[in-house]
Parts: C-alpha cells; sequence; structure tokens
C-alpha cells in the first residue's frame, strides 16, 4: 500500500469521508476542495494551539512556507509564546504572537480567507483567540491527530488517529494535493522537527510504518536530522537541567500499588530555577523510565491555575482520565488538563482518584 492510497475513498454521511482500511481517519471535504485550497492564491491565517509544540510550530512552519511558495499571503498565528528551545526555528520571527501582538494579529486575522488549525481538534484549544477564531468570517480547515475533533466548526477536515503527528498528516496532505515538489530543506527541517518532537524522538506514538517511509522521504531534502535534534533536546540552560534534577529528587511520590508516579511543583520550586517557559517541557515522561511505572502525572502551579501533564505506557488511556476527572483530552497515551483548585486540593484530588483504576493500572507492559 503506497502512502496515500486509502483516502478519500468511501463517503460516510454526506461530506465526510471515513477511510475504508483505516476507520481512524477522518476527512470532511472531498480531494478537490483541498486541492482548490492550494491552487489559488489568498491571505491564509495558519494557527496553531496554546502553549504551541514542536509538532504544532514545526507543521504550521511548514504549511506556510509552502503556502507562501504558491503565492498566497500566509502568517502564522500564535496564542502566546513558543518555547526557546524551538525558538530557533526558521521563519518564526515573522509569526505573530496574540499575547503583545494581538492588534496586528487581529488584522490579518479578519481579513484572511481561510483559516487552517494545525495541531488541534476543538477551537477552545486556542485559549485566548478563541473568541477571534469565532468571530472572523473566513473558512476553517483543521489538520489534526486529537481524538474527537468538533466536526461542526470547521469546513474541511483532514484529521487522522493513527499517525505521529500532524506534521506526518501536512506531508500526506501535501502528497494527495500534489505539492512535494515545494518541500525544501527549511520545509522538510520543520516536518521532520514536528514528528521528532512528538513521537519522543522516535520512542512512542509510532504506530504505522509510515512515519518512518516519511522520514525517509523528508532525508532526501538534506536535513541535517542530527542537528535538528541537539537543537531541540540538548540545548538546556543550567537552570533548566537543576529543575529537572529537582523535580525528580525533591517533588517526586511513587505510588507503587498504583504503578503511578507524581511529580508537584509550586511557583515557589519554578521561581527558584528562574523557570522560562518551556523549562518544564518532557519533564512528565522521565517517571516513565522506571521499570513498574505505567501513569506518570506532572503538576505545575501557574499564577492563574494549574497545570496537568499525563503520560502513561501501555493500555492506561490518560484521556479518559484527564476527561473524566479533570475535563481534560489529548491521546491515549498522552493528555493534558487545567485545574483551578489549590496546587494541594488538585494533588488531594488525584490522590483520592487514582485508588479508583487501581485494576487498569495493575499490567505489566
Ligand atoms: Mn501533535
Amino acid at each position: 500500500m503506497g502512502l496515500t492510497d486509502c483516502l478519500f475513498t468511501r463517503t460516510y454521511k454526506g461530506n465526510i469521508y471515513l477511510c475504508g482500511k483505516i476507520q481512524t481517519m477522518i476527512i470532511k471535504g472531498v480531494l478537490q476542495d483541498f486541492q482548490e485550497f492550494f491552487k489559488h492564491p489568498k491571505k491564509v491565517s495558519i494557527v496553531i494551539h496554546t502553549n504551541p509544540d514542536g509538532d504544532a510550530l514545526g507543521s504550521g512552519l511548514a504549511l506556510q512556507g509552502i503556502l507562501n511558495k504558491l503565492g498566497h499571503q500566509s502568517k502564522l498565528l500564535i496564542p502566546n509564546m513558543y518555547p526557546s528551545f524551538l525558538s530557533w526555528m526558521p521563519g518564526l520571527e515573522e509569526a505573530l504572537i496574540f499575547e503583545g501582538q494581538h492588534k496586528e494579529l487581529r488584522s490579518f486575522l479578519y481579513e484572511s480567507d481561510w483559516v487552517c488549525c494545525l495541531d488541534f481538534n476543538s477551537l477552545k484549544r486556542a485559549g485566548t483567540m478563541q473568541e477571534d477564531l469565532l468571530k472572523a468570517t473566513s473558512n476553517r480547515m483543521m489538520v489534526d491527530h486529537h481524538i474527537q475533533p468538533d466536526m461542526d466548526n470547521f469546513s474541511l477536515i483532514y484529521h487522522h488517529l493513527d499517525v505521529s503527528s500532524t506534521a506526518e498528516l501536512v506531508y500526506q496532505l501535501l502528497a494527495e494535493t500534489a505539492n512535494t515538489h515545494l518541500i525544501d530543506t527549511t520545509i522538510a527541517s520543520a516536518l521532520y522537527v514536528g514528528i521528532m518532537t512528538d513521537t519522543g524522538s522516535f520512542s512512542f506514538a509510532l504506530k504505522n510504518r509510515q512515519t518512518f517511509q516519511i522520514v525517509a522521504k523528508l532525508m532526501q531534502y538534506d536535513i541535517d536530522a542530527e542537528r535538528l535534534h541537539r537543537m531541540v533536546y540538548d540545548t538546556f540552560t543550567e537552570d533548566r537541567l537543576r529543575l529537572l534534577g529537582h523535580s525528580i529528587s525533591n517533588c517526586m511520590t511513587v505510588l507503587d500499588d498504583y504503578k503511578t508516579a507524581i511529580i508537584s511543583l509550586s511557583l515557589k520550586d519554578l521561581k527558584k530555577f528562574r523557570y522560562k517557559i518551556g523549562d518544564t517541557e518532557g519533564l512528565v515522561n522521565y517517571p516513565l523510565s522506571m521499570e513498574k511505572i505505567n501513569l506518570s502525572i506532572l503538576i505545575t502551579e501557574r499564577k492563574d491555575q494549574i497545570r496537568l501533564s499525563f503520560r502513561s505506557k501501555g493500555s492506561f488511556s490518560v484521556n479518559s482520565f484527564a476527561n473524566r476527572h479533570f475535563g481534560g483530552g489529548g491521546h491515549p497515551n498522552a493528555a493534558g488538563a487545567t485545574s483551578n483548585l489549590s496546587l494541594q486540593e488538585t494533588i488531594k484530588k488525584i490522590m483520592e482518584v487514582i485508588p479508583m483504576h487501581k485494576d487498569e493500572l495493575s499490567y505489566t507492559y
């Protein structure tokens, strides 16, 4: 089976297309709609989610690169600041950040013919930008891989659960619409960063061989994969590495009976290590490196709310867990939520709900 053999093959409920072989794919619109989108130059806002990660930024910058080559006028619009370990990504200097540049951002957004939402499944994930997105009269497209996409607020949807990342989907979409010839080293590098970061350097979310086939194709564009890895993962400040050490040594609780580890960080902890955006990125993954741990939870106190990150290995769905107890969501093995309780109350709630999942967490993986 080729890269794109199975798409646009079966009609389902009128305008919604579901792939016949891979039931986890949802496409709203027909191939021609997507082709037309690329073909006719227009003004396009590319919007990514709050607290943007490597996949959001990588897929956004790649799509922007392609659209601009096709004569579109496109800009990357971001709800809040990106982490410093991704700030080197080419093209980011031209992006507009809602927090700080909302006037300029709004004027571009409201004049746009299309808004492309990348790496998020519902407008609420755009946080502070949600209201403006709803007000803007532009057409909306979603390209995403998060569970249960909002079908109603988008006229075109390109969505697949069983892919590594949105970057992988952007590549697929370019292949479908015969635009891969426009990929260059910079665009390929951006897509590579998306796939690399959403798979934790090719260690999870690897559900199909297509991920590696696409990476192999990206390598044809002379990308420097080793350098890209170094730029993202080996650029810690001393404070960030010491915060990691502190988190594990002093702030982690291991619940052996529930195969769970919890790290909680107060504002005081963050301040002590001069926290900067991105400094806790990846921290939630460390407890899973313990042999018997199936669930890892990171609780971080922020000025206005508590942030929760959940990771699991094996069958325990953190998407369901985050949704049931905190109204959050994400993927089966990686999800997030927020809490309006205090840090202590949030920890207490977690300690209360974990025992409810004892049986589900008891497996050996
Ligand atoms: Mn993603």
